[in-house]
């Protein structure tokens, strides 16, 4: 549920990368943030990291335009993929409004993948969130090797809600905007449904 404060006018949505270590969060989260014009965003700050690998979290955030009186931001979150850093990884899905998984399409990771949703499951529902209703894209990432898992397996295995899926090839920017436009109309159209139930009127 995005946080809508209605004393400053303002509504926050909070859009979390998930996935395996390794699997191409921190390379989407900066394509990401360098496509977005500077006036409408905030630095990222890649906080704590050791080579590619994420340490603490990837953050930044986006200015909306005004949406129905409110200041709309969306606040992007990448978190640590490796094992150890549960813990941190939790903090970060703290009040998350919608999730983008990103696997890694190298077909030795396929386990990883696996392990990295189970987790993922595992914290919504320590957190009370209900993982089937959450806002939800899948990203097939790293497209471009050649051993791969292929896109029907991916969808067997890891999309059993059938959310949409994107297949990307991150590090050339390919997939990147497409994947965050689809969370991002998620978040949004769930956000409408609650100011609909509220105000009976939502955002367009
Ligand atoms: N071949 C290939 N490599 C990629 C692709 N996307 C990312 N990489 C590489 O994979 C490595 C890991 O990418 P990151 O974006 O740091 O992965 P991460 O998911 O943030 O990893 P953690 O922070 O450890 O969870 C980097 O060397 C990237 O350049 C891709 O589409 N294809
Ligand atoms: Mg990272």
């Amino acid at each position: 549920m995005p946080i809508i404060n209605y004393r400053t006018r303002e509504i926050n949505c909070k859009i979390v990368y998930v996935g395996p270590s390794l699997g191409g969060k921190t390379t989407n989260i900066e394509n990401i943030h360098q496509l977005i014009p500077d006036k409408n965003r905030t630095n990222l700050s890649s906080i704590d990291t050791e080579g590619d690998r994420t340490l603490f979290f990837d953050y930044f955030s986006i200015d909306l335009e005004d949406i129905a009186g409110f200041k709309t931001k969306f606040l992007v979150y990448g978190v640590p993929g490796q094992p150890y850093y549960r813990s941190t990884r939790k903090m970060v899905l703290n009040g998350v409004d919608g999730l983008v998984f990103v696997a890694d399409s190298d077909k030795s990771r396929l386990q990883d993948n696996l392990d990295s949703l189970e987790d993922l499951k595992g914290m919504l529902k320590e957190y009370g969130y209900d993982y089937e209703s959450m806002p939800l894209v899948l990203q097939y990432n790293k497209r471009d090797l050649f051993f791969i898992t292929p896109v029907e397996e991916f969808e067997q295995v890891l999309n059993q809600r059938k959310c949409r899926s994107f297949e990307a090839v991150a590090i050339e920017n390919n997939g990147v905007m497409d994947t965050f436009k689809a969370i991002c109309g998620e978040v949004v159209q769930k956000l409408n449904n609650t100011l609909a139930q509220q105000f009976g009127g939502g955002m367009r």
